[in-house]
């Protein structure tokens, strides 16, 4: 079943950070939906845990140069 987990992100600060981000976490398999929000620095990730795991998705957060940080 898809879980939604939400990761606070450090280090965006502008549009393109947060699309560099979201089109990351897109491309990952097991990623169903992504909503990144550059005011709240959070990202909001529907995935398949059977697939990828929350680690796994903030591994590729810090991959990217920022910094991740689960919220739930
Ligand atoms: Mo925007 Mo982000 O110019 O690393 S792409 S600051």
């Amino acid at each position: 079943s898809i879980q939604v987990c939400r990761i606070q992100i450090n280090g965006m600060t502008c549009t393109s950070c947060s699309s560099t981000v979201e089109n990351v976490l897109q491309a990952i398999p097991g990623v169903q939906k992504v909503r990144v929000a550059l005011a709240t620095e959070e990202a909001e990730i529907h995935h398949d845990p059977k697939i990828v795991t929350y680690n796994q998705l903030m591994e590729a957060i810090e991959d990217t140069g920022f910094g991740a940080i689960l919220v739930s």
